[in-house]
């Protein structure tokens, strides 16, 4: 049945608890199915592109963003407005060459491993998150935008902070948009 005209979506959301513990218990379970840390993380990154190139067009609608022009736009967007509105967080953004198709979102703490205290134990190389790089990689995709998505440092490594490197693939005017906006 379609919806009447004038009435918004409603937007449910599920216990951000439920979310992580749920995202936890399925971590869990492909450690049990495969034994190399590298099939997790191919996985979770597969995982992540499904939902990212769907997810895309929720956060079009319900943001409103307009089209960007530039990487560094895009990565504000996805830093301020995309993290915001599915994580509650901002992660802070760093761009690391000259020709600003490089950067990273630096996340002080990551809501997705909030109950993770360490990775488990002989899981070293795991990306516990790398669902996330999946997400981003597909909802880029989405607005033509090939990009290499992969975790730089994990606080869940020992490492200070958790920090997410984007490397955007084409020169930005090889970008064909399918939106008019
Ligand atoms: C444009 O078409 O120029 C705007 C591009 C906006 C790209 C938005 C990508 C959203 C990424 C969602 C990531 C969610 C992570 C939790």
């Amino acid at each position: 049945m379609s919806r009447p005209a004038h009435k918004k979506p409603e937007y449910h959301k599920i216990n951000k608890d439920l979310f992580v513990l749920t995202y936890g218990a399925l971590v869990a379970q492909l450690c049990k199915d495969y034994e190399k840390d590298e099939d997790v993380n191919k996985y979770l990154d597969k995982m992540g592109y499904g939902i990212g190139t769907r997810l895309v067009e929720d956060f079009l609608a319900r943001s409103c963003v307009r089209r960007c022009h530039s990487y560094s736009e895009i990565i504000d967007i996805i830093a301020q407005v995309a993290f915001k509105m599915y994580l509650g967080i901002t992660p802070s953004v760093d761009c690391h060459n000259s020709s600003r198709n490089e950067f990273s979102l630096i996340l002080d703490k990551n809501p997705l491993a909030e109950f993770v205290e360490e990775l488990p134990a002989g899981r070293s190389a795991l990306c516990y998150c790398n669902l996330l790089c999946g997400v981003i990689r597909g909802a880029l995709e989405m607005v033509h935008l090939a990009a290499d998505v992969t975790f730089l440092q994990d606080r869940l490594k020992g490492d200070s902070v958790t920090e997410i490197g984007i490397t955007f693939l084409k020169k930005l005017d090889e970008k064909k948009y399918r939106r008019k906006k």
